[in-house]
């Protein structure tokens, strides 16, 4: 369709919703697409680009897009468009988002959603060297509608993890799903075994490591005292937000069980590459798992 027939059916629609005064041919003005290299993207773009595939929005180009086209002074927004992948310097078209924004909003959502909805697969975890229990959440959805029941283990996760791992360890790991099944499956490589590592090297007795699914921060507790760890570290999917899925944090406990509460509890957010990358957390853990058995406390008691 070109840009008159746009015209003539958007003149028609202002019509009928009692519009006189239609500036003609200014309402739909398509722009031509942007240079090659330029950071303004152009989905709206009319010539049969239409046609042509669509892009994967969450591509670099697309999360530093500048939407501005009439900018006082273009180069602070450059500079601010390089400072950060938050989603800046959208423009609008009249009241409403651009295209490209909105298209790419929708898209983050959706990866979002995705994320906490999606299954880490038996196949990966058996390539990655871990069994799994579960917490008493029977499946996904039940483990989004009840937080409580993925607070607590199941009665056959109880038993299996009584009779698989080390007891008494001095530090025991633990990786679960979750609010994001790919903060899991796109870091663990790239943390475990650093972190198993710098604990072995700082001497310290490590439990077996184990997946819990469908699991909440607090399950740790339960794990704690089963086991009789010294200090427990949950590795566990972080609730994504609109461009960031990925997302692991680590929430450690000196002696958890039963009378932990909030205050005892201390978390290292944000793992993932754009954030602290794993293999630099694995260090910040290994530090502070370190202070953990010195001070024998964590959180408020713990001095740093
Ligand atoms: C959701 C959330 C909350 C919710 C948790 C409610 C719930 N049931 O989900 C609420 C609003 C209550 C909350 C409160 C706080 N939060 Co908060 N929270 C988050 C968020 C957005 C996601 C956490 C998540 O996905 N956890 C994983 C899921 C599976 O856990 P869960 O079992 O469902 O829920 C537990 C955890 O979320 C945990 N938790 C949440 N926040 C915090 C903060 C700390 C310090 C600890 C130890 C635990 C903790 O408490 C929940 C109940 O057990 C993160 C951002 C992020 N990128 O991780 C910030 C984040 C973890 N929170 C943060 C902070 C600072 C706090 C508060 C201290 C704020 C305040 N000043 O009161 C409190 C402390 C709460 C506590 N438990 O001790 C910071 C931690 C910074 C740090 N590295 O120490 C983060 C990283 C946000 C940020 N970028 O600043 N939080």
């Amino acid at each position: 369709m070109d840009e008159q027939k746009i015209q003539t059916i958007v003149n028609s629609v202002l019509r009928e919703l009692g519009e006189t005064a239609i500036a003609p041919g200014q309402i739909t003005a398509v722009e031509p697409a942007a240079a090659p290299g330029s950071n303004s993207v152009e989905v709206e773009a009319g010539n049969g680009a239409d046609k042509a595939p669509l892009e994967d929005l969450s591509l670099e180009k697309f999360i530093r897009w500048n939407g501005i086209r009439t900018a006082v002074n273009d180069s602070v927004n450059s500079d601010m468009i390089g400072q950060t992948r938050a989603r800046v310097c959208q423009g609008r078209a009249g009241p409403r988002p651009r295209t490209i924004s909105l298209l790419r909003f929708i898209a983050d959502h959706s990866r979002s959603k995705d994320t906490v909805v999606k299954e880490v697969s038996a196949e990966w975890l058996a390539a990655h060297d871990l069994w799994e229990v579960q917490s008493r959440a029977a499946d996904k959805g039940e483990y989004l509608t009840r937080p409580d029941l993925g607070r607590q283990l199941s009665e056959a996760g109880r038993k299996t993890i009584a009779e698989r791992c080390k007891k008494s360890p001095q530090v025991q790991v633990v990786v679960s799903d979750g609010l994001s099944t790919d903060a899991v499956t796109h870091n663990l490589e790239e943390i475990i075994p650093p972190l198993l590592k710098g604990l072995e090297n700082a001497g310290f007795d490590v439990g077996t490591t184990f997946f819990l699914r469908y699991g909440r921060v607090k399950a740790q507790d339960e794990i704690g005292q089963l086991l009789q760890a010294q200090a427990n570290l949950l590795l566990i999917g972080e609730r994504p937000g609109l461009g960031q899925s990925e997302s692991l944090s680590c929430y450690c406990v000196y002696q958890p069980g039963e009378a932990t509460v909030e205050s005892d509890r201390m978390v290292i957010a944000n793992i993932h590459q754009g954030g602290t990358p794993p293999v630099e957390a694995a260090a910040v853990i290994v530090d502070l798992t370190r202070k953990m058995l010195e001070q024998k406390a964590s959180g408020l008691k713990l001095k740093r």
